[in-house]
């Protein structure tokens, strides 16, 4: 449900700043592409910034080139009178776009994220949504308006992502209704699966071969494991391979029950995606041990230590869950 309270504010307040987490994937880009949108419509002044250049497997999206990437000598025309954020469980997430922020401005908060910490003046939150972006679907139907390919595509990229392709269990009759307004709207449904899903560069190609080898599995072939290391991620190869979706690849073994999969980004720093495919292991929980967040299957956390180390503590962590 639309709160009044927040198309007050988008109706009446101006001076916005969008932004979302750090290393946006497709709901965040969508989700804030589609808030331009709808200000744009309103004659709102606005920018959109994120901390990080965000990935240009998202580059078809008309307005990508719109996205700003936060660094130190940014400078924003306009003094922020309010900041909306869309798929930030919290504020901590934006990372350096904190800096962007004067005291005492608005805050809207706009999630689908169990671990939301409500840190917004207004907040409009919804654990069922299948993605952020089919809640601003909804805030722009509240408006009455109309959709054009451009906001239908940032919608439906969205809902594809964080459905895994209408795939996972959270996958709602509504998230179909949804996407059958945006084809109708016209989003290209079949460019946007061929050009995400099976569309890769040599360089990530070759990454799944590395990243496979490290394949490492624990407790009777119920967790998995794979990594790469620091020199990979640094080499010439490795710095040119987009890895989303990797963690998938593990996981889709049968038996396994949670995978992890740990990218060494700096030397003794390791980031770690985690999926479950059991409905009693709640992954993020156990990113939350280690000062992460995420959903109940799809969950990220970083850890200080070698892939070694983390790769143990995450053990202990999972092993507690499974038994
Ligand atoms: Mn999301």
């Amino acid at each position: 449900m639309i709160s009044e309270e927040l198309k007050k504010i988008i109706k009446e307040g101006n001076d916005f700043l969008v932004s979302s987490h750090i290393n946006p994937d497709g709901d965040a880009i969508g989700g804030i592409l589609s808030i331009g949108w709808l200000l744009n419509k309103l004659r709102k002044k606005f920018i959109i910034v994120v901390d990080s250049t965000p990935s240009e497997k998202f580059k078809y999206l008309t307005d990508f080139k719109k996205i700003v990437s936060y660094s130190e000598t940014l400078k924003i025309d306009f003094t922020i009178k309010n900041l909306l954020t869309v798929d930030v469980p919290n504020l901590e997430r934006l990372e350096k776009v904190n800096k962007l922020l004067p005291k005492g401005i608005k805050v809207v908060n706009i999630d689908h994220h169990e671990s939301n910490s409500n840190f917004g003046d207004i907040n409009f939150i919804d654990l069922r949504a299948c993605s952020c972006t089919e809640m601003v679907y909804e805030l722009i139907n509240s408006f009455g308006m109309s959709l054009d390919k451009d906001v239908a595509e940032y919608i439906y990229t969205g809902l594809v992502i964080d459905t895994g392709r209408f795939r996972f269990s959270s996958t709602t009759p509504r998230a179909f209704e949804v996407a059958a307004k945006l084809s109708e709207a016209g989003a290209r449904i079949s460019f946007i699966a061929e050009w995400l899903y099976h569309t890769n560069s040599m360089e990530t190609l070759k990454g799944l071969g590395v990243l496979l080898d490290s394949l490492d599995m624990n407790m009777n072939g119920r967790i998995a494991f794979v990594h790469f290391d620091n020199e990979y991620l640094k080499s010439e190869e490795g710095s040119k391979m987009d890895t989303e979706g990797f963690v998938n690849y593990p996981l889709s073994i049968e038996n396994v029950e949670v995978a992890a999969f740990l990218q060494e980004t700096e030397k003794g720093r390791v980031k770690v995606s985690l999926r479950s495919k059991n409905n009693n292991i709640n992954v993020n929980n156990i990113a939350a041990i280690f000062g992460g967040g995420g959903h109940a299957k799809a969950s990220g956390c970083r850890i200080k230590g070698t892939i070694a180390d983390a790769k143990k503590l995450l053990l202990q962590e999972i092993r507690k869950k499974l038994t």
